[in-house]
């Protein structure tokens, strides 16, 4: 019997953002990032966030893996392997280097159209990200960063400008990236509510009311970047990335289940903003009941109907579980309980192919929308050989087993997904603890921890694999 192939327009590649890879912190004209004060973390130590640059300290977004200088040679790679697309991000503080400047910084913009130009001289497609943990750390210090409704305006000016900066060149858009994590009924730790506004949950007087009024703000200035965007060129296809983590019920006990539900849901709430063409009325009944007041105006309802997407980005590593209340055992810091049938990756993550078949089934049937996999991918520590191979086949095995999945949502269920993209195609910089030692690329990059590395870059096994998957366009699998 004949096997059946990924679509032919299906986009294939990966994701990377500004701040996990260009380095050049603080070259041509670029403004401090919130991510320039978070230092080196690992499993086990948090990353900190300094207010100042401690030169006793490792901040790794510094030289990152000097992508800033070296994307000819990553992006011919990159279409070595195949690959149609690259999801990349632009960091807000090389346009707008203290986010509220009254004109843009020429280099940064160069510096992104080069980029871009690049890509398609290639054959890859740009996706581009306007906010990927990247923001200008003055507007936490003078505004109190997205508490402050002026963050809306600014963050119009910067996708304007980038909107204009790339027209005719990029098509599809991504708004924000995983701004969901910072729920008020989540138990949010420093990490998350910093990477997505530089601020330390640890260090909010009211932190319900504050990450509430966040969350309302970022998904106003989503829709209206979408209304924007699509004002500027009508042709522009606009989303929104979402970090999903499906939660099952550890038993079959009704309130389980149903606390499962309500856990999985709160990262949909600002979905449903950006999709329904309002702000959801349970999330304000949610609101009311904790006492959380959000700011609203009404304009907001006519942005609201404006500015609904035009496709979902959907980034999946791991599910979770939800266990009755009062039990604790095997909570993790960043995916919840563990499940006991799960294996896990070496940070904890639990593995789960499955969860990916039903996080875009689940999904698409809320929304019908087209859904792209912007992230997917395992962080592993790989070994470089001395004749400087990298055998990680557990990194296929996993990439393997979750693009069978993907497969069956396309062929048996029937959703458009439009394409897949891994996270971090080549090595670089872990988002929650700052280690390169997490490494999740088919490229291996010559960098490590303690500063050595030349930052050469090496092909893995997984490299000639993911090529010959792009190339059959996945019939085999
Ligand atoms: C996602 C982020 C990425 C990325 C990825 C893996 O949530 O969008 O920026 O880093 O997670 O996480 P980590 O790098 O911590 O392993």
């Amino acid at each position: 019997m004949k096997k059946e192939k990924f679509p032919i327009n299906f986009y294939w590649g990966g994701s990377i953002a500004a701040h996990q890879c260009e380095g050049a912190w603080n070259h041509d004209g670029k403004g401090p990032g919130i991510m320039d004060f978070a230092t080196q973390g690992s499993v086990d130590t948090p990353r900190s966030f300094t207010s100042n640059i401690d030169l006793n300290k490792v901040y790794p977004s510094h030289t990152g893996i000097d992508f800033y200088h070296r994307y000819e040679e990553d992006i011919r790679l990159f279409a070595e392997m195949g690959f149609t697309a690259l999801r990349i991000s632009v960091d807000w503080s090389r346009i707008y280097p203290n986010g509220d400047d009254e004109y843009p910084n020429q280099a940064g913009i160069n510096y992104y159209q080069n980029l871009v130009d690049c890509l398609i001289k290639n054959n890859i497609e740009p996706i581009v990200t306007l906010y990927h943990f990247e923001l200008p750390k003055a507007l936490v210090d003078k505004y109190n960063s997205w508490t402050d409704r002026i963050l809306i305006d600014l963050y119009l000016k910067f996708a304007e400008t980038m909107f204009e900066a790339l027209k005719g060149k990029v098509k599809y858009w991504v708004t924000f990236n995983e701004m969901n994590h910072i729920d008020p009924q989540t138990d949010a730790s420093d990490i998350f509510t910093y990477m997505i506004a530089g601020l330390k949950y640890s260090d909010m007087e009211n932190p319900k009311q504050t990450l509430a009024q966040i969350g309302y703000n970022m998904t106003l200035a989503g829709v209206k970047a979408c209304a924007l965007g699509r004002t500027i060129d009508q042709t522009n296809q606009i989303g929104c990335v979402f970090g999903l983590t499906p939660v099952y019920p550890i038993n079959s006990d009704p309130q389980t289940a149903l606390d499962a539900l309500h856990a999985t849901d709160r990262d949909y709430y600002q979905i449903d903003a950006m999709c329904k063409g309002e702000f959801p009325q349970y999330k304000l009944k949610e609101y009311e009941r904790f006492g959380i007041k959000i700011e609203q105006e009404t304009e907001d309802l006519n942005a609201f109907k404006e500015g609904t997407l035009d496709f979902i980005g959907l980034n999946y590593y791991s599910s979770s579980v939800m266990k009755p209340k009062g039990d604790d055992h095997d909570k993790t810091l960043f995916t919840g309980y563990q499940n006991p049938l799960l294996e896990k990756s070496q940070w904890g993550w639990a593995i789960d192919p499955i969860g990916l078949r039903y996080s875009v089934n689940h999904t698409y049937r809320k929304y019908n929308l087209p859904i792209m996999i912007t992230e997917n991918g395992l962080g592993e520590v790989d070994m470089l050989e001395e004749d400087k191979t990298v055998h990680d086949q557990y990194r296929i095995d996993y990439l393997e087993k979750h693009l069978k999945e993907l497969k069956k949502c396309i062929i048996d269920d029937g959703i458009p997904v439009i394409g897949y993209l891994t996270w971090g195609p080549i090595d670089l910089v872990s988002a929650t603890t700052g280690e390169m030692k997490k490494r999740y690329g088919f490229i291996y990059v010559d960098k490590n921890d303690d500063g050595s590395g030349n930052y050469k870059r090496y092909r893995k096994d997984s490299f000639y694999w993911y090529k010959d998957i792009i190339h059959t366009r996945g019939e085999e699998l």
